[in-house]
Order: C-alpha cells, then structure tokens, then sequence
C-alpha cells in the first residue's frame, strides 16, 4: 500500500488534470482580479461578498463634523494664518520675549544626564509611576513638613499632567465616593466639566466671578457651596484661577475652609499653576495647605506642565490625602484599579526630569530661579498693557490687568470684540476674552494695546 501521503498528491494532481476543477479555478481566480481591479465591475453572480468595511459607503458616514476644542483650536486656527503680525493668547504655553517656546535650562540639563546615564533601561513603570517623583511630588505641593506626608497619609500616584490627574480622581470618586455631584467655579477652565462628567460624575457650578467688579463674587461663592448638599465634592483652583485670573485672599480662603469642612463638602485642588501665581512655589502652595492642616481629607491633581514647561511630556500627579495611613495604602489599591485598564502605567521621561529637579538641591535652586523669570515677565507684561492702553486713552477701567494673577487676563471683551481682534488683528484668543500673558512681549503689547483700543472704540 502507498502512504497516505502519496495518495493525497495523487489526488491533487488528479484534481488539477480535471477540466471541470481548474475552469472553475479560472472563474475564481478572474472574478478575483476583476474585484480587485475594480469592487463595483464584478457581476453579481461571480462576486465575492463585500463586506461593509471594504464597501464604498463608510460605517462612519453618518458623523458630523466635531467643532475643535474651544482652546486648543484657537492654535490651529492661529496656525493657518499666513499673517506675519499674527499673535496666538489663546493657549496657556509660556514663550520668551522673542515669542519662542521655552525650553528651561535645568531641563536641558537633566535631560542630558538621563541620556548618559548607561543604567537606565525603558522598563515599565509600576501603575502608580516613578515612587520618588510622588513622594517628591507630594512635598512639593503640602510642604516638606506636613503632618499629613509624616503620618503617611498621603497616596500620591503619577498620572498624564493635570488632565490626567483631574480624571483619574474623578473616576476613583465616581466609583468609591457617597455623593456623587462636583461643584465647579463659574466660570473655569472649559475641560473641567467634560473631565468630571466622563469620570461619572455630576457637575453643578458655584458662583466665583462678579463681571460687574472683575473680581471674586465671595458672598455667591459662599451661598452656593452653602446650599451644596452635605458631602459634595467642590473643585478648587489652587492658585492663578483659569481663565479668571481673581483668586480668594488667604482671609477668604479661611472662611472657604470653614465652610467646606463644616457641611463635609470634599476639597478637590486643581493645582496647574504652582509658582506662576507669585513667582514662589511656597506662596502659591498656601490655600492647599490650609486645607490639609486641619487633618481633613482632600484630592489634588499636580501639573508639571507649566511651571517646568513640560506641558507635552504629559507629567503630573494625583494626591489623596486621607484620615490615616491604613486609609492610605487601601485608596492607593483602588486608585491602581482605576489606572490599569486606562493607560496601564505612565511614561518614564518627564517623571525622570521631575524627580531628578526635586532631588538635587542645586538644581531645584536653579529651578525656581527660572521659574520667577518667568512669572515676572508676565507681570511685566500686565503692566506694560496697562501702560500701553492707559497712554492710548482706551475707554474704561483696565486696572485688572494688573490686578489678576497667574497666566492669563480676563479681559472682559466681548465675543464679537473678540472676533475682531482675530479678523483685524491677527490676534487669537478665547471667545471668551480670556488673554494668555505668557504669549505676549514687549514687541507686541503695542500691537495688541492697539487692537483693543480698536476693538472697545468701533465694535
Ligand atoms: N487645570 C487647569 C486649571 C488648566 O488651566 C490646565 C491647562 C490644566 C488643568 C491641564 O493641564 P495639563 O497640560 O493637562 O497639565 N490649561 C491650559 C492649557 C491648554 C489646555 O486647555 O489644555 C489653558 O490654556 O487653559
């Protein structure tokens, strides 16, 4: 007998000789290439069954057009404009006098010794990060000295920047939280409601801006958080609030304490602004450890993105500081549940430049000498557009100019004032009048002090 082996070519050779197997062949292989030539050419009854995807009709064919984001867009729009005076407020990104992104020195340098240094492997990180960026982290924002880091009370977990950090909190409260609304200022910066809602939860606004003073509405602020019901979670600007500019006085900042603890609303921090507000990372830490002196507990999302210009590295972190270590080490479990299925663990680099900055005094000295170059240029800024508009004899009261902190201006021009400094002007910025200072430079306030006289005197 033959081996099976055989017989089988046997009868494949057999099949091949047979005129009726290799005309039909021939039909596959012609209705093959036809369909391939052109899907639409083939005859019905040859046709290999086209399914939806390679059809010409898309699955997606009934979506339409998303707007662009409200603040990244202005950069793309900025972007198409060929205009050589063209000037971009819109984003809050820091740029020197010439205009230019900012790369700052002591990163330049750390990077460079992370490069040489031969040990370092791309290794996955753990799920909550590089453990010496959180420890340093934490010291950063609740002081060297809080009672809350000494009784490890404190979980601290790496996240993308404060993006990240603010919706990764939101879906650990979602999940393990009693109440499940976050009340958000009016106004605030536009992805903080998108970021909670995704998260699960529900997001209600409190008062916190008074058009008529440009100032802080204090008296709607504290009526709205007092009528929050009992355990609410209210979402508060660390410092430099965005898009206002107005932050509450550290007296006011007391009685917001006061409040908060008294119903047992939950203080979530929004810290993307450490060091920019007054030029020291201590200062503008002081709201947020007020809060934790009083042993109460409270989340906190941390942004590097800013104040060591690493804003697409993407690092930042997320704080809980609890009633007691055991709490402690039991949030930090859930929060690692939280993180896996999102983005499993994060990125090793801009954690490494952080924590490499915090590490070394030297460097952290360098640091924060950069980081006051940089917020006293823009309120070198504030002052020269109001030295600007004053010498112009712009109609009205400018004096918040020089008045509002941080980053950004909240001019109080008006949407259409606003498309005209674009249409006119070259000049981008948030509909709703928001300017960031760090864009501006002594060449352009002339530009720009020229376009708003223009805008509040015709439009
Ligand atoms: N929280 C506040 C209050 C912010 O202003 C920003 C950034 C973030 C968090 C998030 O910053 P990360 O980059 O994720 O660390 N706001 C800037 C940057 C542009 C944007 O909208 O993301 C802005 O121009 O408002």
């Amino acid at each position: 007998m033959r081996p099976q082996s055989n017989t089988t070519t046997t009868t494949n050779i057999n099949t091949f000789s047979d005129p009726s197997f290799s005309s039909s062949i021939h039909r596959r292989i012609t209705t093959l290439s036809n369909h391939l030539l052109n899907p639409h050419m083939a005859s019905d009854n040859q046709s290999i069954s086209v399914s939806p995807t390679a059809s010409s009709h898309s699955v997606f064919a009934h979506l339409l057009p998303a707007p662009e984001d409200p603040i990244l867009g202005v950069t793309v729009a900025y972007n198409k404009d060929p205009s050589p005076v063209k000037l971009n407020l819109g984003v809050g990104a820091y740029r020197t006098e010439e205009g230019k992104p900012l790369v700052l020195n002591v990163v330049r340098r750390v990077e460079q010794q992370l490069v040489n240094e031969a040990s370092r492997n791309k290794e996955y990180l753990p799920i909550v990060g590089v453990a010496d960026f959180n420890k340093l982290s934490a010291r950063l924002i609740f002081g060297a000295d809080s009672p809350a880091i000494q009784e490890n009370r404190v979980t601290t977990v790496q996240c993308l920047s404060g993006t990240g950090s603010l919706r990764v909190g939101g879906e650990f409260l979602a999940r393990h939280y009693h109440e499940r609304t976050i009340y958000i200022p009016q106004p605030t910066w536009g992805n903080h409601p998108k970021i909670f809602t995704l998260a699960g939860l529900s997001v209600k606004s409190y008062r916190y801006y008074a058009p008529a003073t440009r100032g802080l509405d204090f008296e709607g602020l504290l009526e709205d958080l007092g009528s929050a019901p009992s355990g609410s979670i209210v979402l508060l600007h660390a410092c430099a609030h965005n898009p206002t500019g107005v932050d509450p006085t550290p007296e006011q900042w007391e009685t917001i304490r006061q409040l908060l603890r008294s119903k047992a609303l939950l203080p979530f921090f929004d810290s993307a602004y450490q060091g920019f507000a007054s030029g020291s990372l201590d200062i503008d830490a002081q709201a947020v450890r007020l809060f934790v002196a009083d042993g109460g507990e409270l989340l906190l999302a941390q942004s590097y993105a800013k104040n060591m210009g690493l804003y697409g590295e993407r690092v930042g972190a997320l704080s809980i500081v609890s009633k007691s270590a055991d709490v402690a080490s039991r949030v930090e479990s859930q929060v690692k549940l939280v993180v896996r299925p999102m983005y499993s663990n994060p990125p090793i680099h801009g954690a490494s430049i952080v924590a490499a900055i915090l590490r070394d005094s030297d460097l952290y000295n360098e640091w924060t000498i950069e980081l006051k170059a940089m917020a006293d240029r823009i309120i070198t800024m504030r002052q020269q557009l109001f030295d600007a508009l004053q010498s112009r004899g712009t109609p009205g009261d400018w004096s918040h100019i020089i008045k509002q902190i941080g980053m950004f201006t909240f001019t109080g021009l008006n949407a259409e004032q606003v498309s005209f400094l674009t249409k006119e002007y070259h000049i981008y910025l948030t509909s709703d009048g928001r300017i960031s200072m760090a864009g501006l430079s002594s060449r352009t306030v002339p530009h720009l002090a020229d376009a708003i006289h223009a805008a509040v005197t015709t439009v």
